[in-house]
């Protein structure tokens, strides 16, 4: 009786000591894991990283960031606020609610010459042509967008997909 009690709280030990060893692997082997997924994310962030670089100049947002909303509903489609006052060095994030696919585009011939390059460049690299970005279509979809080394100015804009149903907007830059 007395061995019996002895050999189960051996047992009882060596079952928590094999527990805890069994523990302190999985972590081990869970810091292992996310060893290797950092390496791994960093030089898969890096080719993605530099033909931003290479595209030559997007300036980072320094300031606010506003939303702007993109609709289509039975009152139409349309960005809300359509004109909005924002400083240099802002941002704005363009977030899809209904009625997609919506897109942020300038027409290459209303931006000044000298801040096509930079406005572009802003935009990031997801974008369909010069100045238009991509298609976003389900809510909750965004594109943002810096004014970062943008002068001061008007800036229409406007949805390719319903410009011709008149969704359209602009931002003045102080
Ligand atoms: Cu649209």
């Amino acid at each position: 009786m007395r061995f019996f009690g002895l050999a189960l709280t051996a047992s009882a030990v060596f079952l928590s000591a094999c527990a805890g060893g069994d523990k302190s692997n999985a972590t081990d082997t869970a810091g292992v894991a996310m060893d290797t997924t950092t390496p791994a994310a960093a030089p898969a962030a890096a080719p993605a990283a530099a033909p931003a670089g290479a595209a030559g100049t997007m300036a980072a947002i320094t300031g606010t960031t506003h939303e702007v909303k993109m609709l289509g509903d039975a009152k139409g489609y349309r960005f809300e606020p359509a004109n909005l006052t924002i400083k240099a060095g802002d941002g704005i994030k363009f977030v899809v609610v209904s009625g997609g696919p919506h897109n942020v585009a300038f027409d290459p011939a209303t931006v000044p010459a000298d801040q096509k390059g930079q406005l572009d460049a802003n935009m990031g690299t997801e974008k369909m042509g010069e100045l238009s970005s991509a298609l976003k279509t389900n809510p909750g979809e965004s594109v943002t967008l810096s004014f970062a080394n943008i002068k001061a100015g008007k800036y229409p804009y406007h949805c390719t997909p319903h410009l011709a149903l008149g969704m359209k907007g602009e931002i003045t830059v102080q």
